[in-house]
């Protein structure tokens, strides 16, 4: 494993101690990695908190690991690491017990969508809630990805409906939440890959976590580099072992 949280330049300042921290996982993602994250940066900025950019990375076999560091390395708010096999949910998890903030908030380097951050952290900070999901199924959602994923999404909350007790509608994707409030959580977390988020948020709702949904615009920079049939067999292999993880072992 290797780490390039403290691999920084001389030169670079440490970052102050974030209010927020953002979680990426990235993968792959060499095209948009560098324009994604110095907007993103630059809209953090603007906005005014504190804030740390984690990129959790693993597996990449294009030049996302040396622009990662390269960004890391000029950036002081741009954290970045790099944990071996391709692994989404490893990633995410790993990147939020690195997280520093009062808030964190998981995000997607296809999407980085400050929209959702602002109203986000405006419900966290104003609300009762302690982790809100970017649900895009809920009304007033628009989901401009293509129908066969739209309606996978839909196929797959059905399946945790059906499966878990899952109340809510949506899993993946945008989400943010009170650190402190999600930590227990998440250690509690048993499977990894794409189920992760889901296991995450459906252990919050049964472990009375107060959650609301709010709805997103998803309107990704490029399609994913995994093709949705190819991902199939895995997820429904994974929502078994999240079947075992929380309906047996509890
Ligand atoms: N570290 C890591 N990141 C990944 C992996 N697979 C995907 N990602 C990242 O996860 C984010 C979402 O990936 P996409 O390829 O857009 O997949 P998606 O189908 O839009 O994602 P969902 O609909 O949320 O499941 C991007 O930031 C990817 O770089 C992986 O194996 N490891
Ligand atoms: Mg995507």
């Amino acid at each position: 494993m290797s780490d390039h949280d403290s691999g920084r330049s001389p030169e670079s300042e440490p970052a102050p101690h974030p209010r927020l921290s953002v979680v990426i996982p990235v993968y792959n993602e060499e095209k948009i990695l560098h324009a994604a994250v110095t907007d993103l940066r630059d809209q953090l900025t603007e906005f005014g908190w504190p804030f740390e950019i984690i990129l959790a990375e693993n597996g990449s076999r294009d030049g996302t690991v040396p622009l990662a560091r390269a960004l890391s390395e000029k950036y002081p708010e741009v954290r970045f690491f790099s944990l071996g096999e391709p692994n989404y949910g490893k990633a995410l998890r790993e990147g939020i017990f690195r997280a520093r903030g009062e808030f964190v908030m998981c995000d997607e380097i296809d999407l980085c969508q400050m929209d959702f951050y602002r109203r986000a952290l405006d419900v966290l900070t104003s609300d009762e809630s302690d982790l809100v999901i970017g649900s895009k199924v809920l009304e007033g959602a628009s989901d401009e990805r293509p129908m066969v994923r739209h309606a996978a999404t839909l196929f797959f909350n059905g399946l945790l409906r059906l499966t878990l007790g899952f109340k809510g509608t949506d899993t993946h994707g945008l989400k943010a939440f009170r650190r402190t409030a999600l930590l227990d959580v998440v250690r509690a977390c048993l499977v990894d890959k794409d189920v992760f988020a889901s296991e995450l948020v459906i252990r919050a709702e049964r472990g009375g976590v107060r959650i609301r949904e709010i709805p997103v615009r998803i309107l990704e920079k490029r399609p994913p580099s995994i093709n949705l049939f190819k991902r199939v067999p895995n997820v429904l292999k994974n929502v078994g072992k999240l079947f075992v993880a929380i309906r047996i072992k509890g």
